[in-house]
């Protein structure tokens, strides 16, 4: 039995081929080096050479709200054809198991709060993720579509906002957790008394750590099975304002906070009714505290 994480390298596989590990599983972590899944020939004959029992696909062109924003076109065209490329690969090698993983901005903008799976396609999308969201939506419908069509046990998982090791922490691009521990730590060491943040510190997010995650993908991969995606949250809900002073403070950032109001706040409350995994009896465990302090630690030793 062997389980192939696509998208092995990032925040989320890496973390998954971590857990797969620690449970003594067969699993191959592979990145863009071992083969790019944007070609369909090579994603065939990939998937077709190692016939995997099970596919994770965490391969994705992911972003904060800066790279969402900016290049709509890589996210929404490069995504399409990663996940059908991955998908349609697994099919005609008769793979019996594939989770496919989103992300909370699948949702409507404006739904009501925590947001429940069946709220999908009830409302309009947040403008700076749209192009990514219906990406994400269109590969929740292909998994629907298999199941419907040739009977796989195939899932969808949708986790809130992750953070960790191996996190993207480009200034531009990253998402805000990352992006504020580089802001920070930075300006600690040259002694830089302000830090610029972006939007107005007002949006709300729910935080998880990715080992809780990968520990929920494992999880939903043994005890999910139906057509709807499922929500996976940690329901540690902060607003960026609060974020900020929780990682200057682990950081020992004593200097000035200001706001560039030209920047985006995207949407402004995103938490998730993770209800559904819950009752399966899955929790999260590690604190938001304690995701900071380490998630620091790792940057301070890796960058
Ligand atoms: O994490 P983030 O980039 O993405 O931003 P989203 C969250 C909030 O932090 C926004 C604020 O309100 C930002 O304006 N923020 C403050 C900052 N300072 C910064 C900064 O220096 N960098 C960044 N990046 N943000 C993304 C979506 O939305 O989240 C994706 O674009 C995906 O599609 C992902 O769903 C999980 O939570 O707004």
């Amino acid at each position: 039995m062997t389980i192939l994480v696509a998208g092995g390298s990032g925040l989320v596989g890496s973390a998954i081929v971590r857990e797969l590990n620690r449970l003594n599983q067969e699993v191959i972590g592979v990145s863009s080096k071992d083969v790019d899944l944007l070609d369909r020939d090579k994603t065939f004959e990939f998937i077709k050479d190692l016939k995997p029992t099970a596919i994770i696909d965490s391969a994705a062109k992911v972003g904060g709200i800066g790279g969402n924003n900016s290049y709509p076109v890589e996210f929404l065209s490069q995504n399409l054809q990663i996940q059908s490329n991955l998908m349609d690969a697994a099919h005609a090698a008769k793979v019996s198991k594939f989770v496919f993983l989103g992300s909370s901005c699948i949702y409507p903008r404006d739904c009501a709060q925590p947001i429940k799976e069946e709220y999908l396609l009830t409302g309009e999308l947040e403008q700076t993720n749209s192009a990514y969201a219906v990406a994400k939506i269109a590969g929740i419908e292909l998994v629907k579509s298999y199941r419907k069509e040739y009977g796989y046990k195939w899932i969808s998982v949708m986790p809130t906002n992750m953070y960790g090791s191996n996190d993207n922490f480009d200034l531009e691009n990253g998402h805000v957790l990352p992006v504020l521990i580089r802001k920070f730590i930075e300006a600690k060491r040259s002694g830089n008394g302000q830090v610029i943040l972006w939007g107005s510190g007002a949006p709300l997010r729910e935080f998880m750590h990715v080992d809780d995650f990968a520990k929920a993908v494992v999880f939903c991969m043994d005890k999910y099975d139906d057509s709807k995606q499922i929500n996976v949250g940690s329901g540690q809900e902060v607003s960026i304002k609060d974020l900020a002073g929780k990682i200057s403070k682990a950081v020992g950032f004593s200097g000035e906070i200001s706001w560039d109001a030209n920047k985006p706040d995207g949407t402004m409350r995103k938490v998730l009714d993770s209800s559904k995994i819950a009752n399966l009896g899955w929790k999260p465990l590690i604190s938001l505290d304690q995701g900071i302090a380490s998630t620091v630690e790792w940057y301070l030793q890796n960058k």
